[in-house]
């Protein structure tokens, strides 16, 4: 029946649920829910956890008494129901103060704001147990190079990271930071664009180990680029800590559609690859309900990002059990003994007996792959006729 169970670690961003329909040409079509109205929608629905901005949870403009008043009410509700708060994230955005970036404007008063800000929200989200603390750069970027090296724009964001990370150490909150990259919108270009290259730049850091990144789907599509790349090499580096689940056409604006809404195949193969390699992060949706949709259509959006996500998890077991396809898949990736002389780590002694060897072009390239019926199978598996 697919129903999420807290073993699937569902989450969602009280963000997500709580858009009102806003976009850059029209107005709020929902009316506002409050934090807590949205924590009872989220359980309701049967998710695991809610992740907030500072913002999201604590206006900016509240006094502290409000403040407390505000977290008190968050905690009574997520005792109430059970949700927990896996992660928290900074507000670095929406305020004009950021219109020209945060940790990276050229203005060192708004530089300075950022750090505070942040130093404040890992306050608040190490008040709820967070310990996945989130960076996406909202407007870290530019319309005009003329503004500043982008060299400046990198190492100011490298500052504040250093910076944070030992205010982390300071405090004793033990957060693991991910950072999460989008190619554009809301700035002309945001910096650091990518997953890949977040992992190039976490390797500049002074406690590369306290960061790893936060890829989501819909912007490495944004980009034109293939998600499940993106995630598998932050895998592969040890640096998963995160991940934003939503859809996205390609190369479109950011979309932030349903969970499988769309790219069924490349969301079946990225829920493949996370169950795969057992992942045991949070599955956190980035995205919110068409603006058609009154609060049943948000509960219809929630409740069908995680079960698509669940019809996803059982096709890959599935995939992984069919004797057709692993008969398949045992073929095209079939050792070849002879070569294992060959292959693996260098020695002077391989290396002159692989330059001596003589390969049998033609033959070799003549072979057929069977991809194409592989990935029929995969077709026929995904429409529910296999
Ligand atoms: C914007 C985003 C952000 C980030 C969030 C950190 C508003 O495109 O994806 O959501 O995910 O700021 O988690
Ligand atoms: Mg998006
Ligand atoms: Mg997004
Ligand atoms: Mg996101």
């Amino acid at each position: 029946n697919y129903l999420p169970k807290p073993e699937d670690k569902f989450t969602f961003g009280l963000w997500t649920v709580g858009s009102t329909g806003r976009d850059p040409f029209g107005s709020p079509v929902r009316d506002a829910l409050s934090p807590v109205e949205l924590v009872h929608l989220l359980a309701e629905v049967g998710a695991y956890g809610v992740n907030f901005h500072d913002n999201d949870l604590v206006p900016i403009d509240a006094t502290p008494a409000e403040r407390d008043q505000i977290v008190k009410s968050f905690k009574q509700a997520l005792a109430e129901t059970g949700l927990v708060v896996p992660m928290a994230t900074t507000n670095l955005f929406g305020d004009p103060i950021f219109k020209d970036g945060a940790f990276t404007a050229n203005d060192p008063k708004v530089r300075a704001y950022a750090l505070q800000k942040t130093m404040r929200a890992m306050d608040l989200g190490a008040e709820f147990g967070a310990q996945i603390y989130v960076f996406w750069g909202g407007r870290e970027g530019v319309e005009i190079d003329a503004c500043r090296q982008p060299t400046d724009g990198y190492k100011r964001f490298r500052e504040a990271l250093n910076y944070l990370c030992e205010y982390n150490m300071a405090q004793n909150y033990g957060f693991k930071f991910a950072l999460e990259a989008k190619p554009n919108e809301p700035r002309g270009d945001i910096y650091l664009p990518t997953t890949g290259a977040m992992l190039g730049f976490i390797a500049t850091l002074d406690h590369p180990e306290m960061v790893g990144v936060n890829p989501e789907m819909a912007h490495e599509h944004m980009a034109g680029l293939n998600f499940v790349h993106a995630v598998a090499q932050a895998w592969d580096a040890g640096k998963l800590f995160h991940i934003d689940l939503n859809d996205q056409n390609y190369a479109r604006f950011d979309q932030d559609w349903r969970f499988g809404m769309q790219s069924i195949k490349q969301s079946f193969f990225l829920v493949k690859f996370l169950e795969d390699v057992r992942y045991s992060g949070s599955r956190h949706f980035d995205a919110h309900a068409f603006r058609t949709e009154d609060y049943q259509g948000v509960r219809d959006f929630a409740r069908g990002c995680m079960r698509t996500y669940g019809i996803l998890k059982e096709k890959a077991q599935r995939f992984n059990q069919d004797p057709e396809i692993q008969a398949l898949l045992a073929e095209i990736n079939a050792e070849d003994p002879q070569m294992n002389a060959f292959l693996g780590k260098f020695s002077p002694e391989k290396a002159a007996a692989l330059k001596a060897h003589t390969f049998d072009r033609p033959a070799i390239s003549s072979r057929g792959l069977h991809y194409e019926a592989l990935d029929q199978l995969v077709v026929d598996l995904l429409l529910g006729v296999r």
